[in-house]
């Protein structure tokens, strides 16, 4: 799966702003193959479990409190270069920083409430896909 596979997650602000299909049709034209997808209410002690490796920094609690306020929608993504054209596509993690038309240039409100999650690297990307999904809820083919 290695550099074919990232997962993302619509963060809970745009979920309810209804920007899902908007990011989900962008995601689709950009040519993506949606593999798995689930809208989820995670609690914080699983938003602090995805976020686990931001536990150190000054904003954890914040961020997974706001991960933990809402729905979110979570989805595998499969294309080739996945996991860095994704990071392309959604643009810095401020919205302020980010390129002109990507999804956080579009959708994000600010530095927390960014529109969406990206995996960072294909390792990430493994972890972060069985977080939400197990091999069965993805399809193949
Ligand atoms: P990324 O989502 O672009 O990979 P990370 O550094 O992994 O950015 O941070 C995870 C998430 O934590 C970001 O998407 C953002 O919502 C939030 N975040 C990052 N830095 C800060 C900060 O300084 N204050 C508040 N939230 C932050
Ligand atoms: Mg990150």
């Amino acid at each position: 799966m290695t550099g074919k596979k990232t997962f993302t997650m619509i963060k809970p602000l745009a979920f309810k702003q209804g920007y899902t299909g908007k990011i989900l049709d962008r995601i689709l034209e950009e040519g993506y193959l949606i593999v798995a997808l689930k809208m989820y209410f995670l609690c914080k002690r699983e938003a602090k479990a995805f976020y686990e490796v931001h536990k150190e920094r000054p904003f954890y609690d914040e961020l997974t409190d706001y991960m933990a306020s809402g729905p979110i929608v979570a989805a595998i993504l499969q294309k080739d270069n996945a996991v860095s054209d994704y990071r392309k596509l959604i643009g810095a993690t401020n919205p302020k920083d980010a390129a002109p038309g990507t999804i956080r240039d579009l959708y994000g409100t600010d530095l927390s409430r960014n529109a969406v999650h990206g995996s960072d690297s294909d390792e990430n990307a493994l972890i972060e896909c069985r977080f939400f999904f197990s091999e069965l809820e993805e399809m193949t083919g």
